[in-house]
């Protein structure tokens, strides 16, 4: 019965992604269109956090699913200047800033997250364009990160800032970033990601740190993470829609 009605609600929400995606240019520039979406958005949230557990896992699959290509897509080799200074040195002095809204802010190298408790999963990865990848991934759990830093009781976000500039026209504001709430933030797959397929993470894929969100489409899953920051909204930030490609005209909450 659940699962019947968890395909169902996916199948509804393919529908409404898909009529996003395929108008999606066109549709931006009605902002009467876009606050119904916006609304539908919402309704779409509320009915799959109201029928989905919030600890449900994400299915996983067996190391004979392994995808032989995962793609790679979007940023596959940033050219920040600050990333490759980074990169050159083999992220020896890759720091994790976690700060904002949270009691303990942290500056982690990758040594100490790789002490943290740590989950390794086989999940597939659904790219808005209509391809997926099935790809196993180790990573220290978001939740206990969260416990140790503390988050305040404004904190209502984590937005997570990456190291690549997508869109050079925008400036500062090119450079890719998400965000997730905490329920997603505290679900146990959600990881910072540092293995996959059992190898160091390839630059391609967001060396040396990226997130797995298993329940939410791939732009959710931010590569290149440079720094999380806890947050009560993220109306303050680049174009105040909580990501890069939201601010493009993407759903914020993009469940699976
Ligand atoms: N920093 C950063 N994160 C990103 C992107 C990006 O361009 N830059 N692209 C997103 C999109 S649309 C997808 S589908 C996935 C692709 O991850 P992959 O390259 O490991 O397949 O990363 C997401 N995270
Ligand atoms: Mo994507």
């Amino acid at each position: 019965m659940a699962l019947d009605r968890r395909h169902w609600l996916k199948g509804a929400l393919a529908t409404v992604s898909g009529l996003w995606l395929s108008a999606c240019e066109r549709l931006t520039d009605s902002s009467l269109v876009q606050t119904t979406l916006d609304k539908t958005e919402v309704l779409t949230r509320k009915a799959q956090r109201g029928l989905i557990p919030p600890q449900a896992l994400a299915r996983e699959f067996t190391p004979a699913d392994i995808s032989r290509d995962f793609r790679a897509n979007g940023s596959i080799s940033p050219g920040d200047a600050d990333y490759r200074t980074l990169l050159q040195a083999g992220f020896a002095d890759y720091r994790l800033r976690i700060d904002g809204l949270v009691d303990r802010p942290q500056s982690l190298s990758l040594s100490d997250i790789r002490a943290l408790p740590a989950r390794t999963q086989i999940t597939r990865h659904d790219c808005v364009e209509g391809w997926s990848s099935i790809g196993k991934w180790t990573g220290a759990q978001l939740a206990p990160l969260l416990e140790q830093v503390g988050l305040k009781p404004e904190a209502r976000f984590l937005v997570f800032h990456c190291f690549d500039t997508l869109d050079p026209e925008a400036g500062a504001k090119g450079r890719y970033y998400e965000s997730i709430d905490l329920v997603d933030a505290r679900h146990p797959q959600t990881l910072l990601a540092y293995e996959m397929n059992d190898a160091v993470l390839p630059v391609a894929h967001g060396a040396p740190l990226r997130l797995r969100v298993e329940r939410q489409l791939g732009y959710k899953h931010a590569k290149y993470i440079s720094r999380i920051e806890a947050v009560a909204d993220f109306a303050h930030i680049a174009g105040g829609k909580g990501g890069y490609w939201e601010d493009r005209g993407y759903e914020w909450y993009a469940g699976i």
